[in-house]
């Protein structure tokens, strides 16, 4: 529960963001540039720390999931990525729909809760391939909540299907997808997206087609890639215009701070990014997205070491047991694809924390030796 030791700095900004933090104010843009600034990076967690605890106590949230990435063939070519291929380019796969749902099945040995679906955008799929993709796991899997596809994702389907986006979530909704992903967000900032993914979507679009799910009744995910070429203005501006649609919509349950991985990717020139800068983007975050319920240190991405500190500087959940990830394997992480059950509890426990396995809506799930049910 909240840190029974008293907050210490010699950093004067971090003492009246110390007073604002306590007396549960909104911390402004400056503030979010002097947490970036400091070097008083144990102060900073304290701060983050203690809101974490206000919110959640020990809980720590995890859950059982599964990726399907049905296809990495892609009419982008952005350079922060190396999942991506062009179509007949070697590598390039995409999965027959029967191929999709034997992909589901063959990671359900664990009592999966969840399907994390994300993909290209491949010039040719037809709409009714996804829908058809959705409806068949649902069919198949009808207990698995669909997580799937990122605004990005969202915005070119409807572009090809030549519908509104607020049509083509209403049909993605009605053949099955629960939630979506908060993936394609990237930096909001113009000038670092032309660098970084000049051909998707442009930040206000992300964010209208956010609203737009939301306003459909799809809960959403956020995320903010960074240790690219971004400042710290650009990483504040980014949180700031997602605090400001949670504000009008509510409808973001968790940000994922994903920190960005140059191997195999036109950027490969870029350093990596360290635990120091990590951590601090996990408490950075917590303290300037004061309406967002929750905080994912993304193990897959942050290395399960820096996820389990993470811990304790903000965040409050570690994603999944993640079977097959392929988008940061493919950008050079040297992570497990997959982590067991029994081991996301243990980096929990060991960070004296409490492990709560969740659904994707964070309804607790309780499982027997042969159930798998969600407590509400
Ligand atoms: O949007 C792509 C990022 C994202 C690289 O919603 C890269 O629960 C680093 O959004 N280095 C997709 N990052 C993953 C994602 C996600 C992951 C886990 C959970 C959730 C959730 C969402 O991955 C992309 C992009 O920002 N990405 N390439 C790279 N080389």
């Amino acid at each position: 529960m909240a840190a029974a030791h008293s907050f210490q700095t010699d950093d004067q900004r971090l003492e009246s963001i110390h007073q604002k933090v306590i007396a549960r104010e909104r911390l402004d843009f400056d503030d979010g540039l002097a947490l970036y600034r400091t070097g008083d990076i144990l102060a900073v967690g304290w701060l983050a720390n203690h809101v974490r605890e206000r919110m959640h106590g020990d809980q720590t949230y995890f859950n059982v999931n599964r990726h399907i990435n049905p296809t990495n063939v892609c009419v982008a070519a952005c350079r922060l990525c190396a999942f991506g291929r062009k179509k007949g380019a070697p590598g390039a796969y995409t999965m027959a729909l029967e191929e999709a749902f034997e992909t589901a099945a063959s990671g359900y040995s664990e009592a999966v809760t969840e399907f994390h679906i994300v993909g290209g955008l491949h010039p040719d799929l037809p709409f009714q391939y996804f829908l058809d993709l959705v409806s068949g796991l649902k069919q198949r899997f009808p207990q698995v909540h669909l997580k799937a596809f990122t605004m990005v994702e969202v915005a070119y389907l409807a572009k090809r299907a030549k519908l509104s986006i607020a049509e083509t979530l209403q049909q993605l909704k009605a053949a099955g997808v629960d939630s979506l992903p908060g993936g394609g967000a990237e930096i909001f900032a113009d000038r670092i997206r032309h660098i970084i993914c000049d051909h998707k979507i442009d930040g206000d679009q992300w964010l209208e087609t956010a609203r737009l799910a939301h306003n459909l009744g799809l809960r959403s995910n956020a995320t903010m890639l960074y240790g690219h070429v971004e400042n710290d203005e650009d990483r504040v501006d980014h949180l700031m215009r997602l605090r400001a649609l949670q504000d009008e919509t509510g409808g973001f349950q968790t940000f994922i701070p994903l920190a960005f991985h140059p191997d195999n990717t036109p950027l490969e020139h870029l350093p990596k990014t360290t635990g120091m800068l990590d951590v601090k983007q996990i408490a950075v975050s917590r303290l300037l997205l004061d309406n967002f319920p929750h905080i994912k240190a993304y193990w897959q991405m942050l290395t399960p070491k820096i996820a389990q500190i993470a811990l304790r500087f903000g965040a409050d959940d570690l994603d999944g047991t993640v079977i097959e990830e392929k988008i940061y394997h493919d950008a050079g992480a040297t992570t497990p694809q997959g982590m067991r059950r029994q081991e996301l509890v243990r980096l929990i426990r060991e960070a004296g924390r409490e492990p709560v396995e969740r659904d994707t809506l964070y309804r607790p799930v309780v499982r027997t030796e042969t159930s798998v049910t969600v407590a509400v």
